[in-house]
């Protein structure tokens, strides 16, 4: 089944498999290659457990075979809510395996993101941890079921009431063949940062996800030797596949999963495991470099430090080297497609000033004008891309299309970018209206929603503060409604309790007289953004 989506004209995609960039490789059918490939090696590390490549697709195959016999159709999508445990690869791979496609959720996702990621992709079956630092995701399962009717059965990762252990899938045979699907179907959909009242479902084909990957190794200096380090929430795009554990799987490296990010976490896996490569937004390397200073554990085996997801200024970026011991590699990338990297042989200047270039020859860039006319050479512009694995639509979402997508098919990033020689790209800023809150990306319109839900709010205006740790914080600007009274603390304890992720809670809360909105029209929200940031931040 081709799950409706808008895709690649013909003749493009007949020149991307002319130039061997998507091969007409099942996710299933790239497992069995690596097992072929490289069997006995170490696949996975995570907690206690070690898998090699053989045992890791025997995993898949228990899974797939446990998803098929329980009645799910290939095709059919299966939430998965998995913290880096050792179950993550496991779980996913048997779903991509079985031909059911995964909806990726992150562990700090609550009760709307859930609801919204299940409704919005008719997931069929939900898989998720017991407990997660310090949360139980039973209740939040329990109520997915009863409130999406597509959802039919919900596996835990333990025991809980209403719901099935996810050993039990093991009790079906398990399947022996990758199921067939077509290679240029949409193999999983992915949760978008976005910048509207709710974030999108983004789909990712076999081909084109494939292809980002194993172009994205060699780049990063991943071979067989390699150890790969997943700190970042694995389902994020950036540790899945800019070089991520697809990435290292695909050249027969081994990939470490680490339950949290932390410096105390992550510092003995590396010594332990002999890390050469890792992945971190930029305050999370900040800290790691701030902790290397005194740790006792031995870093020396580390080769490269990918960091991106925001923009790494290039006074922390000198400091990669003198600190960690490693090579910097900027990653500028986004889960609708799009990746950059800095090479690792080039200039210091280069890997320390810029945000990467393309990782293929066919991602074309177009750099426009507010207007939408082309800037002049080396002027900065909002960045518009389409390639070989960049989406050419949104997963059911034809009024977001419009707006994202413009006349042949380039995806508008919403990025300010200025384009180098050699096509090494430098992000300036940002049109779009979200936060980037440590690479974490929140909608301020979904935030001001939540805000005037609140008896007490007159009206709400969110905004992105540039922030030294973070990168940039959340600030709510807040009118009450006259005579209210309510306090920071208590809207934030509001907010929470509409069950979002606790990244999305405004980090500042000010409350103001009045929005201004003689200067400007009162249903303009993002000028009245600007207006307010400009006069309480500037
Ligand atoms: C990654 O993916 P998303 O989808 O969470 O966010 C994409 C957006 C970009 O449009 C840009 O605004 C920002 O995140 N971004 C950066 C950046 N990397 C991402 N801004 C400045 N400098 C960077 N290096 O964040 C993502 C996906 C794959 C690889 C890496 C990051």
């Amino acid at each position: 089944m081709r799950t409706p989506t808008q895709t690649w004209p013909d003749d493009l995609a007949q020149s991307y498999r002319d130039k061997g960039y998507w091969k007409d490789e099942t996710f299933g059918e790239w497992l069995e290659r690596l097992a072929r490939s490289f069997g006995p090696r170490t696949a996975l590390v995570a907690g206690d457990t070690r898998l090699t490549y053989d045992e890791l697709l025997a995993e898949a195959q228990a899974i797939a075979g446990g998803l098929l016999a329980s009645g799910l159709n290939t095709g059919e999508r299966v939430l998965v809510q998995l913290p880096n445990s050792a179950r993550f690869l496991p779980v996913v791979l048997g779903v991509l395996y079985a031909g059911l496609l995964p909806v990726y959720a992150l562990p700090a996702h609550r009760e709307r993101e859930i609801l919204h990621l299940a409704q919005g992709s008719q997931a069929r079956a939900y898989v998720v941890a017991a407990r997660h630092e310090g949360f139980d995701y039973a209740p939040l399962a329990r109520q997915a079921l009863a409130d999406c009717p597509d959802l039919v059965t919900a596996y835990i990762d333990g025991e809980a009431e209403g719901l099935v252990p996810l050993s039990r899938l093991r009790d079906a045979a398990p399947l022996r063949a990758p199921a067939q699907v077509d290679p240029a179907s949409v193999a999983f959909l992915q949760i978008s940062g976005g910048t509207t009242g709710f974030p999108k479902l983004i789909p990712r084909t076999h081909n084109d996800y494939i292809y980002s990957f194993e172009a994205s190794a060699p780049i990063c200096g991943l071979t067989q030797e390699s150890a790969l380090l997943i700190a970042l929430p694995a389902a994020h795009n950036f540790p899945m596949s800019s070089p991520g554990y697809f990435g290292a799987l695909s050249v027969g490296a081994k990939v470490v999963m680490s339950l949290s990010p932390a410096p105390d976490a992550c510092f003995p896996l590396i010594g332990a495991e002999r890390i050469t490569h890792t992945g971190l937004v930029p305050p999370l390397a900040l800290l790691w470099m701030q902790a290397a200073a005194k740790t006792k554990h031995d870093l020396s085996s580390l080769e490269v430090l990918g960091v991106g997801g925001a923009k790494f200024t290039p006074e922390a970026a000198a400091r990669v080297r003198p600190t960690l011991g490693c090579k910097l590699q900027q990653v500028f990338g986004m889960g609708e497609g799009l990746v950059n990297y800095t090479r690792l042989d080039d200039p210091e200047e280069i890997v320390i000033g810029t945000q990467g270039r393309p990782i293929s020859p066919d991602d074309e860039i177009l750099l426009l004008r507010e207007d939408g006319t082309p800037v002049a050479e080396g002027e900065p512009g909002v960045l518009h891309t389409r390639g070989p694995y960049t989406i050419r639509a949104y997963y059911n979402a034809p009024e977001a299309n419009r707006r994202a997508f413009i006349e042949g098919g380039y995806y508008c990033t919403g990025d300010i970018v200025r384009l180098r020689p050699g096509g090494y790209l430098e992000v300036q800023g940002r049109a779009g209206d979200h936060i980037n809150r440590a690479g974490e990306k929140v909608s301020a319109e979904e935030i001001e929603d939540h805000l005037l839900a609140h008896e007490a709010v007159f009206d709400a205006v969110v905004v992105a503060v540039e922030d030294r740790f973070l990168g940039e914080r959340s600030c709510a600007f807040v009118v009450l409604e006259d005579g209210a009274e309510v306090k920071p603390p208590a809207l934030k304890a509001f907010i929470r309790a509409r069950g979002i992720a606790a990244f999305k809670v405004p980090d500042q809360i000010v409350f103001i007289d009045a929005l201004e909105t003689t200067a400007v029209g009162k249903t303009d929200r993002r000028k009245l953004r600007a207006q307010l940031k400009e006069k309480h931040f500037a």
